[in-house]
């Protein structure tokens, strides 16, 4: 039997390519003139690039084989997300008042098994890591609690790799929704996250090698939080002390979702506190 270590890019970029078709609605509505305006202004970004750099053909040869290569290896949503979701997601979420989002990722499965809080993310038997006890309450930004608050959380185990995208995993291990209790409350029981690295075998590990850059993300939860009558704020909190905090390769983390847990007073793991503030829907 597989198990996680023998997890590949193409495994994991065909997973998340798979994903993605499934799930996401695309915006058949974009215009004509909004299309030409965009389309255009990124060939053009892409022009001046060549002539201020003076491309050579045997570089844009280079650049057409390793573009083929992120589609054989399903490593568009993967490519995308680490190094251009920031910058939509800056945008899209620019005017709200509560908690900071930030960007979701290629590896979110909706529908994770559900649970009234208090809870515990469904792991294996003999789950590895420091078990995390993560709690706090839902607000609305004038600091009501949110009744009927519902908490997405899915992250990586202690090698670092997410169910679904890696051989050998239960399918739903680390992944939950919670729900929490009239006051907005929620305790969640997990394991503290590894550092994610981008797979090195991939077109995506390639481009990182070739330009000298680092593949880490620092350890991080993703979350989604939502309430009745508020908007969903897709996000992700990251830990106090990791190295990558301060030069993730996604460009992901925002002061505001660094988290510094304490050791828990019975010695079993750590836990913190953090408090949600959802924006009223518009
Ligand atoms: C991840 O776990 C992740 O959160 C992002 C943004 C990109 C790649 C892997
Ligand atoms: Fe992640």
């Amino acid at each position: 039997m597989s198990t996680e270590t023998e997890a590949t890019a193409a495994a994991s970029g065909a997973g998340a390519t798979a994903r993605f078709r499934e799930n996401k609605k695309f915006a058949a509505s974009t215009s004509t003139e909004r299309v030409g305006a965009l389309a255009g202004r990124i060939i053009k970004a892409v022009n001046d690039t060549v002539l201020d750099e003076k491309v050579t053909y045997e570089e844009y040869n280079a650049l057409k084989a390793w573009l083929i290569r992120v589609g054989e290896d399903g490593e568009w949503p993967l490519f995308l997300d680490v190094w251009v979701e920031h910058s939509v997601e800056e945008v899209a979420n620019a005017n709200r008042h509560g908690s900071k989002g930030t960007i979701e990722g290629p590896y979110y499965i909706p529908n994770a098994p559900s649970q009234d809080t208090p809870a515990t993310l469904p792991m294996r038997e003999d789950e590895p890591g420091t078990p995390l006890l993560f709690q706090g309450q839902v607000r609305s930004v004038a600091g009501e609690p949110l009744a009927g608050a519902l908490i997405e959380l899915w992250h990586a185990d202690d090698l670092g790799f997410y169910s679904q995208f890696a051989p050998g995993l239960p399918e739903w291990n680390l992944r939950g929704c919670i729900i929490a209790d009239d006051q907005g409350n929620f305790q969640i029981n997990t394991m503290q996250p590894a550092p994610y690295q981008i797979p090195t075998d991939g077109a995506c590990g390639a481009l990182i090698a070739a330009a000298g850059w680092h593949a880490w993300r620092p350890a991080h939860l993703h979350l989604k939080v939502s309430a009745p009558g508020h908007q969903l704020i897709t996000t992700q909190l990251y830990f106090e002390g990791d190295e990558h905090v301060a030069d993730d390769i996604a460009s992901a983390v925002k002061p505001e979702l660094v988290l510094a847990p304490a050791d828990r007073a019975d010695g079993h793991g750590r836990e913190v506190t953090y408090d949600f503030v959802l924006d009223p829907e518009d």
